[in-house]
């Protein structure tokens, strides 16, 4: 594989409006995330990717831009933004922004041009369909719940709008579009972006007959991932849109890529691919429902560990996954994969350790390094999310009780994961002076930075020695590049796996964690080894303690990251 800048690198999201407001207007802005830049940079970050921070009317929470080139006044200035670069430059970081490319928002100049004039160039900039027999092109369910068409007013025309209907798709298909976009993009990149994150982007290729199919739910409709399944050639576009930009500036690219088709893994990330890396949601989709939260189920420990593994075995040997263990879009890992026994600084600890020290480059979404958890509300107005919104009616029009749609909004909410940062225990948690736009967790009071920064055996000081661990000179290599082998797959408590690294004269770094209730002992295939980290104390005394005659002994919620 051949090297790149960014391979050894820890990312970190920021949701903008959720991390640190400066002016106490009770929303996050660029001088907040200014003033946390050495925070980031003690916590071992290396590039920052920013959720979506454009001018928006923030129906999908900014992934719905109005206006690409400027910067949302709730968030700031451009000039804030170039501070903002200039500093994390200073610091020998890097930024990624958010493109949103595969919808816009329906307020944005070409939307409102289109509309005008529903024949014109700009209405050439998206979908605008004739109705079949007085009805919508086809029975596509947008992600957003209802029709992914809505009426051109005035006009027998359908727009398409895979997401919400104030997000109008664009036309890829439309040459003019596509310069339109490179062009924007390539004015980023100028600035000085080490990057993007690419959201939604297996979208943009579109069935132009429009087919109908086979409908999936009560509402009679099909989900119009199932035309995302089936066409073919979205590869032609990511080519020309890498060709024309990324390819220029040695941009780092991670993609957002869901249903992408088996064999275009290489095609995707491998050398050459389309992108540098893209996201790992297998975990994230085991046990998602056909038909909306409601139907999700639980998967078991086995079969979360086996799926991650199955992944990294596939993905280590075609190229650079980025791994995550939450985002904005999905709920609090320390609340979804641990289990009842481990909700607690020790198990935060675990699931850090094995997930950061996989193949990759770790993404920690802001809040992880502090264990932020889920947020139980009594009400869905106390919601804001569009998706929560839909996917609470949803259970409700399939029978379920309020009590139990509530249920399955905090368990699988978006809003779990955007709930403002949680930096100290005053009123606002440190994050605001004013009203968060959304409740803060009342848990800030425990879980907060400003707490955890004080105690050496915090989530967070973990977190700090974790990266550094990640980082150091000897072991970087096995890290970065060394092979992923699971082990004690037998144990059906244990996630262990090694990184083994034949350039690294054959380093091979155990990594081992017990999930389950009991203490477990594991052979070991050298008499002992040098504990590099642990969970539970000093790691010299930990090392002493753990190993025994060729055996090693993990207490329930243990981790410990071992030299053989
Ligand atoms: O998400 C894309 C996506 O596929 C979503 O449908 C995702 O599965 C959903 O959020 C789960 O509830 C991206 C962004 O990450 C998301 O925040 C946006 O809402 C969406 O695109 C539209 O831009
Ligand atoms: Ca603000």
């Amino acid at each position: 594989m051949k090297k790149k800048w960014w391979h050894d690198k820890v990312a970190y999201q920021i949701y903008p409006k959720s991390f640190m407001d400066a002016n106490g207007d009770g929303i996050g802005d660029l001088r907040g995330i200014i003033s946390k830049l050495d925070y980031l940079k003690d916590l071992g970050i290396d590039i920052i990717w920013l959720s979506p921070v454009y001018q928006s009317p923030f129906v999908d929470q900014g992934y719905d831009i109005s206006d690409y080139y400027k910067i949302a006044e709730e968030f700031g200035t451009m000039q804030e933004f170039d501070v903002l670069l200039a500093e994390t430059k200073k610091r020998g970081m890097y930024v990624l922004m958010d493109l949103v490319i595969n919808h816009c928002s329906d307020q944005h100049e070409w939307f409102q041009k289109a509309l005008q004039n529903p024949y014109g160039k700009y209405a050439g900039y998206f979908y605008f369909v004739k109705g079949r027999d007085g009805k919508e092109p086809s029975n596509y369910r947008s992600y957003f719940g209802g029709s992914a068409w809505d009426p051109v007013p005035g006009t027998d025309l359908y727009y398409l709008h895979m997401f919400s209907k104030e997000q109008p798709d664009l036309n890829w298909e439309n040459p003019e579009l596509r310069k339109e976009i490179y062009q924007m993009i390539n004015w980023w990149m100028e600035k000085g972006l080490a990057g993007f994150r690419i959201d939604a982007i297996i979208n943009i290729k579109k069935d132009l007959s429009f087919p109908s199919y086979e409908p999936d739910g009560l509402d009679g409709r099909a989900s119009c991932v199932k035309m995302v399944e089936d066409v073919q050639g979205v590869g032609e576009y990511l080519e020309d849109i890498k060709h024309h930009t990324f390819d220029q500036y040695d941009a780092f690219t991670v993609a957002e890529v869901f249903n992408m088709k088996d064999d275009e893994l290489s095609e995707f990330i491998g050398e050459d691919g389309h992108f540098s890396s893209m996201f790992d949601f297998s975990a994230h989709i085991l046990g998602q429902g056909e038909n909306g939260w409601y139907d999700n189920k639980k998967p078991s420990f086995q079969a979360w560990r086996d799926t991650i593994f199955e992944s990294q075995l596939e993905l280590q040997r075609i190229g650079h996954v980025a791994n995550i263990i939450e985002n904005h879009d999905e709920p609090r890992g320390a609340s979804r994969f641990l289990p009842e026994h481990a909700k607690n600084e020790a198990g935060k600890k675990m699931l850090a350790t094995t997930s950061i020290l996989l193949y990759g480059i770790p993404f920690i979404y802001q809040g992880q390094e502090i264990g932020m958890t889920n947020c139980r509300r009594k009400d869905i107005s106390e919601y804001d999310d569009i998706s929560t919104k839909d996917q609470y009616q949803e259970a409700i029009a399939a029978g379920c009780s309020v009590e139990q749609a509530m249920e399955y909004c905090f368990e699988y909410s978006r809003d779990n994961a955007r709930t403002p940062m949680q930096w100290n225990d005053a009123v606002g948690a440190g994050f605001t002076q004013g009203k968060p736009w959304l409740a803060l967790n009342p848990n800030y009071t425990d879980i907060n930075v400003e707490e955890q920064e004080k105690r050496e055996d915090s989530v967070l000081s973990y977190y700090k020695k974790l990266l550094a661990l990640k980082k150091a000179p000897e072991y970087k290599e096995t890290f970065t590049y060394g092979r992923f082998v699971p082990d004690y797959q037998k144990e059906d408590s244990v996630f262990a796996y090694h990184r083994i690294c034949r350039e690294n004269g054959g380093q091979d770094i155990l990594v081992a964690a017990n999930y389950g209730t009991k203490a477990v002992t594991l052979k070991m295939k050298s008499l002992s080894g040098k504990v590099l980290l642990s969970n539970m104390g000093k790691e010299e005394e930990r090392g002493r303690e753990i190993f025994s005659e060729g055996t090693l002994t993990l207490e329930s919620c243990e981790a410990a990251v071992i030299l053989l």
